[in-house]
């Protein structure tokens, strides 16, 4: 077999690959979203079986030589099954990424028009949840639960009321940047109660359901869509599970309703990780993951700082930077990404400011613990963390629009020669260095 090595063919892109290897080691990833993918993973996704065409489903296919492709499919659908404790269930595992996932889902069991039930986008739903830029909202006709404007956590009862008064034909739980944990059992019989289908999009704590760290969907949600990269740490994919009722709909609605070849190269890389997650040092990362969360959150609380919902029950939390200030989100963003921290700015419940300058930080631990951090370290980084928040977070948001974006890169500029951010980069570069990261170092 011929052998190219990248860096001898294109020198230019593996350059670009070296400098990103060096990013990832050297800096802190706590973009929750964001995992480290095993090596084998990374192996099997960058794998021959890319060069495959498999439009249709194992034992019916529209190419022929798929007799291995077929294996792969069925091997990763019936590891997905038993990681996730899903019997009965059916699964697609051919959804490029969460959001075809879930446009799959509402244009295979519904039509255009009907009414979807999910949380508030600036309180913790996602892009495909109903936004109007996005085909979700556009396609659908989205009513929106809030969070109890007190506790900011979910308020099953206004649920089920609202539920009552607008009869959707589809009720969605799971969310992209809520801390706490969702009780899908109640959501599902809200869904019942009222004759809509209830759908979880588990995209963010997949990992922590099949270590047991976080309530399981199964057996309640009709429908349950999950991607396959961040708790769960594999290749860039997605998986439907349905119940049997709905399988041929949800099928079709993926190929040929959304997509034609499904990528069987990222479904060998996710038949990798649900291999590693089906072992039991995976239930460990999960519980570490959540143990890690808790002690970062407690860290920032104690430093004085505030959290929605006052703290976290899963891989993630939100800091509420309202008391410095609406908009602040972004210049606390500038400067840990700076320090070589990296997390994202978002929303906050009731957020004074807009979508692009909110007041809050995202930020989470999956990363983190995959490279093998603990308890010790959490308390290390959140102390950092503090710092650079209440050193930057006192930037005021331009109240002129069109003076805000060079303000950002004015305020960006200056981080380049600040004391605090060199202090603690150093920091941040001394700790990561003893932290190997797989994919990389293994
Ligand atoms: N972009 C993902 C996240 O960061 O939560 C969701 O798609």
């Amino acid at each position: 077999m011929i052998k190219h090595s990248l860096s001898s063919q294109d020198p230019e892109v593996d350059a670009i690959i070296e400098r990103e290897k060096k990013r990832q080691k050297e800096g802190l990833e706590m973009i929750p979203s964001e995992n480290y993918a095993s090596a084998a993973s990374l192996e099997a996704a960058g794998s021959i079986l890319n060069d495959k065409y498999a439009e249709g489903y194992p034992g019916r296919r529209y190419y022929s030589g798929n007799i291995h492709i077929d294996e792969v499919e069925r091997l990763c659908q019936t590891r997905a099954i038993k990681a996730f404790g899903a019997e009965g269930y059916h699964v697609n595992v051919q959804p490029y990424s969460g959001s075809p996932a879930n446009l799959a889902v509402y244009l295979g069991l519904l039509k255009p028009g009907d009414t979807i039930m999910s949380l508030r986008l600036d309180q913790g739903g996602h892009l495909t949840h109903g936004s109007p830029v996005n085909a979700s909202g556009k396609l659908f006709s989205f009513v929106f639960y809030p969070l109890n404007a007190e506790t900011e956590v979910l308020d099953y009862e206004a649920i089920q009321k609202l539920a009552e008064e607008c009869k959707p034909q589809l009720i969605l739980s799971g969310f992209t940047a809520y801390p706490r944990k969702v009780d899908f059992e109640k959501m599902a019989a809200i869904a019942k109660s009222v004759g809509a289908i209830s759908m979880a999009d588990i995209s963010h704590i997949s990992g922590l359901v099949i270590g047991g760290s976080h309530p399981s969907p199964f057996p309640f949600a009709d429908v349950v869509t999950t991607t396959t990269h961040k708790t769960l740490r594999g290749p860039r994919g997605a998986m439907i599970f349905c119940k049997e009722e709905f399988r041929e709909k949800i099928d079709k609605a993926v190929f040929p309703g959304m997509q034609g070849g499904p990528h069987e190269h990222t479904i060998a890389g996710v038949a990798v990780t649900l291999g590693e997650a089906l072992r039991p040092e995976f239930k460990e990362y999960a519980a570490q993951v959540v143990k890690n969360a808790s002690v970062l959150a407690q860290t920032l609380l104690s430093q004085g700082l505030k959290l929605v919902s006052g703290g976290t029950e899963t891989h993630l939390m939100l800091i509420d930077l309202r008391p410095f200030g609406p908009g602040r989100g972004v210049f606390v963003t500038k400067a840990l990404e700076a320090a070589e921290i990296n997390v994202n700015f978002t929303t906050v419940p009731n957020d004074p400011s807009v979508p692009f300058y909110p007041s809050g930080i995202r930020l989470g631990t999956p990363a983190l613990t995959t490279r093998g951090m603990k308890e010790k370290e959490m308390e290390v980084i959140g102390t950092w963390i503090a710092e650079i928040v209440k050193t930057f977070a006192n930037v005021p948001l331009p109240e002129e629009k069109e003076k805000r974006s060079q303000a950002v890169k004015d305020f960006t500029k200056a981080l380049e020669e600040n004391e605090v951010v060199k202090k603690i980069r150093e920091r941040v570069n001394a700790l990561a260095s003893k932290f190997p990261v797989p994919g990389i170092d293994a």
